[in-house]
């Protein structure tokens, strides 16, 4: 058994180039070559030389956008609809400060992304606080989030470093990687043919016990009468769906998901019971609570899934997890009875392999009590189609007007709740979020970066009132692109999520986040057209319409202001 990486897209070698160029075209050049479409920049003079490089190649796209943050948050939308490389460029000092949001963003939610930045000419670098002009030391700042950071101090090490940083970001658990390259490197020539590259070093050996890990999970599974599958966003990343299903077939156990998985499977299959977690859907925490072993592909089982004080499954529960990083299986406090550290495509084929062989108990009452849960919890109830709308329901006719080709991007507060709960992702539908972080202001970016990986994609924002402030900038890329993207914005008098801990905590005292701006304005301002949808009796037919239309357009929602969020149930669950 090895730990082998994660398989790359398919990459084009790159044309016979000429005996010399500028150290940015080779780049540039490198890039595509990664199967890259399309970069994202905010061009400087700290990075002139790249700007230009990028702007100018005859076959690499790329998009301008108005922060650095949102900048990289594209490049990782494109990253997680094509399954390869994103990549961001930025200039000196603020223009790479501004990338890392974006990029600690990606480092959580494990998205292989490189971020290169221009930096002041090798002559003025020095260890003062700035240094040159706008010089500042980010590869040290950005070096505990990231997978590989490196200054380019020659140019002839040029080659070393693109290949080293791009097999980084790639394999094992993939990341963000950052190079920062001085004004003068950018403009040196260089001889492609004689610059020297990089060679990866073998897969990392085999942990030992490994092969017995995979027979106490099988053993566990003999021993198991409720047991219970979690699909994490690891086994998506190996591209292993088609292994992980002939295993929940094979098993006859149920299937949970995490938030980067749920939309890998169709909510309509009767083995699966969607987004579990503390934000899962109402039947799922009872399931948590009913299973006696659990069995975790390619998910870390954070807190924000298996509950603050890891008490979401039952306390007798016998939990196996396989993850690539030994620090996900070794968190202080993590009830962890099977800790496998394994690329989960070899642990699947492991598993199944030792599954041919091996008889498991019936778990048929098992899995019809957690149908029964799943039927007589559903999330979206009659009592919601009621004025002012309810957004589970908003959400619930939005997908059923989507087609199969719809993406759906959502953002903080409600938008991430009501989308984890409520949408179904029948037929391939897929989903953006910002998974570990649920960070206001990722929806708009991502979903520019959808939009450019799959243009015939019909990409669906659902953001909030709040939200969309944080990147409202980007409303100028969608509409300066004329990218199709739908921005639908929640509308329920600010900040409604922060509302209900100030409820909850601070005895109903409330700060001053709760100003809406005029969304008409909005649209008009960044060249958008404006819809309002404000009655629940005609929103199937409205967004038809809407969707209908090409082009971008804002839609405000105009949703209730105390609408219940939804919490899985907890209560112990009987199985009789
Ligand atoms: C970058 C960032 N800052 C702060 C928060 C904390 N936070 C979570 S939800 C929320 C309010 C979001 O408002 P809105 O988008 O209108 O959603 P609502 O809760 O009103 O549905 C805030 C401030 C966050 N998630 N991300
Ligand atoms: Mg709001």
């Amino acid at each position: 058994v090895t730990t082998a990486p994660y398989s790359a897209p398919a990459r084009t070698p790159a044309p016979a180039p000429p005996a010399s160029l500028r150290l940015a075209d080779y780049v540039a050049e490198f890039v595509r070559s990664q199967g890259v479409p399309r970069v994202f920049m905010l061009s400087g003079t700290g990075s002139i030389h790249m700007d230009d490089a990028f702007a100018n190649h005859p076959e690499l796209g790329y998009a301008t956008a108005r922060h650095e943050g949102a900048a990289v948050v594209m490049a990782s939308g494109l990253a997680q609809i094509t399954g390869g490389l994103g990549v961001v460029l930025a200039t000196t000092g603020p223009g790479g400060i501004n990338a890392i949001t974006g990029v600690t963003e990606a480092w959580v939610d494990s998205v292989p992304l490189m971020v290169i930045t221009g930096q002041a000419p090798r002559r003025h670098l020095a260890s003062t606080r700035y240094f040159g002009i706008q010089g500042f030391n980010v590869v040290d700042a950005v070096g505990s989030f990231t997978k590989y950071a490196a200054v380019v101090m020659e140019p002839e090490s040029i080659r070393y470093h693109l290949e080293r940083a791009a097999h980084a970001a790639r394999s094992g658990r993939p990341g963000p990687v950052w190079l920062d390259i001085p004004a003068d490197i950018q403009a040196a020539m260089v001889d492609p043919g004689t610059l020297r590259g990089y060679e990866p070093g073998a897969p990392e050996p085999d942990e030992l016990g490994l092969a017995l890990s995979f027979d106490e999970i099988v053993a566990m599974l003999r021993g198991a009468e409720r047991p219970l599958l979690v699909l994490g966003g690891g086994v998506k990343q190996a591209r292993a769906l088609p292994a992980f299903r002939q295993l929940a077939e094979r098993t006859g156990a149920p299937v949970v998901a995490t938030r980067f998985a749920q939309d890998q499977l169709s909510y309509g299959l009767d083995w699966y019971f969607g987004l579990a977690g503390i934000r899962g859907r109402r039947h799922t925490g009872l399931i948590m609570r009913g299973a006696d072993c659990v069995l975790g592909l390619g998910t870390s089982l954070a807190h924000g899934f298996i509950g603050e004080d890891f008490d979401g499954f039952g306390a007798d529960t016998r939990i196996a997890l396989v993850n690539l990083d030994p620090a996900e299986l070794s968190k202080p406090g993590a009830p962890i009875d099977v800790p496998v550290r394994a690329d989960v495509r070899v642990a699947i084929a492991e598993l199944l392999e030792r599954l041919a062989v091996t008889e498991l108990p019936d778990y048929t009452p098992w899995m019809r009590h957690c149908r029964e849960l799943k039927d007589r919890h559903p999330t979206v109830v009659p009592a919601y189609m009621s004025n002012p709308i309810n957004s589970y329901h908003f959400v619930e006719c939005l997908e059923r007007q989507s087609s199969p080709r719809s993406v759906f991007v959502s953002d903080a507060g409600s938008s991430y709740y009501i989308t984890g709960q409520a949408l179904r992702f029948e037929d391939g539908r897929r989903q953006l979020t910002s998974g570990a972080y649920a960070s206001m202001g990722i929806a708009l970016p991502l979903a520019i970066g959808a939009s450019f990986a799959d243009p015939a994609a019909q990409v669906l924002v659902v953001t909030g009132d709040g939200s969309i402030e944080l990147n409202i900038q980007e409303l100028r890329t969608v509409s300066q692109y004329g990218l199709g993207i739908k921005v639908f914005v929640i509308n329920n008098g600010g900040y409604a999520s922060i509302r209900d801990s100030q409820d909850a905590m601070c005895g109903g005292r409330y700060t001053d986040d709760q100003d809406v701006l005029d969304f008409e304005k909005v649209a008009a301002a960044f060249d958008l057209r404006f819809h309002l949808l404000d009655r629940f009796e005609t929103l199937d037919e409205e967004i038809r319409g809407i969707l209908d239309q090409d082009g971008p357009a804002l839609i405000e929602v105009v949703c209730d202001t105390a609408q219940e969020m939804l919490r899985p149930i907890s209560g112990p669950s009987s199985v009789s």
